[in-house]
């Protein structure tokens, strides 16, 4: 196996495709994604477009879908959900399909939506698609972090980090055998520092504190927990998990 981690969509290579790729999003949407599979949901489908969501979504009757839409970290008006995982339990989204359009984090999934497999990672289900990996054994893997706005996310490099930590560690693979890029070993050097903390890396990172300003602290606090999410959020058919 071989793992290269591009921080955002942007440095995404467009001129090939790996057998399987991962999109992250610790804050949030790949956290609500795990969370909304955990916790009952038909599905969840993805939109960069408010617009294709509302039209493609209107085929489904309204106890049948949930349309979550957040731009700028606030609720899209007249959407049913932001984007908050905490919202996502297992009564509002239970034999639902998720509808979701959110601002960085639905483009990332986007753009590896070619790949054989294509997953959506977080802290949260770490361990399940680390499992999947460890199962599987793709011969190449991407882990493609959305950041903001095309610019670098420390949350969702950390998450990759936490990922490639992982496979060292329960594989006989070195780092070095592991890593296909430069990215995987600072990824993994970011992890191990913040392990142990990574609540007060969230609170460190820039849209973590655009989140605290928009009063979102308990949502940066279960963004933060590992392992605690046992789903793995994979693609049925193009933007379908
Ligand atoms: O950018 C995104 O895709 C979102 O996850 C951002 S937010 O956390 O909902 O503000």
């Amino acid at each position: 196996m071989k793992l290269f981690i591009f921080h955002t969509p942007e440095l995404t290579p467009t001129d090939k495709v790996p057998e399987c790729a991962i999109a992250v999003d610790v804050l949030r949407a790949t956290t609500t994604m795990a969370t909304v599979l955990a916790a009952g949901g038909e599905a969840v489908q993805v939109f960069s477009d408010l617009d294709q969501l509302l039209a493609v979504s209107e085929k489904w009757s309204s106890e049948k879908r949930l349309r979550a839409g957040e731009r700028g970290g606030s609720k899209v008006p007249g959407f049913d959900l932001g984007n908050s995982p905490l919202d996502c339990t297992p009564e509002v989204v239970q034999g639902r399909r998720l509808f979701i359009s959110t601002t960085n984090g639905t483009r990332a999934l986007q753009r590896i939506q070619d790949a054989k497999a294509v997953l959506a990672a977080a802290f949260v289900n770490r361990a399940a698609v680390v499992q999947y990996l460890l199962e599987k054994q793709p011969e190449t893997v991407w882990i493609v972090g959305s950041g903001w706005e095309g610019s670098f996310s420390l949350e969702d490099t950390a998450c990759a980090g936490a990922i490639a930590h992982s496979v060292v560690q329960q594989t006989k693979l070195s780092q070095d055998e592991l890593a296909g890029n430069d990215e995987v070993i600072s990824a993994i050097a970011l992890y191990s520092q913040w392990q142990d903390n990574l609540l007060q890396l969230l609170h460190l990172a820039s849209h973590g504190k655009r989140l605290l300003r928009l009063n979102c602290d308990e949502d940066l606090k279960y963004c933060s927990q590992t392992d605690i999410l046992d789903v793995l959020p994979i693609q049925q058919e193009q933007g379908v998990l």
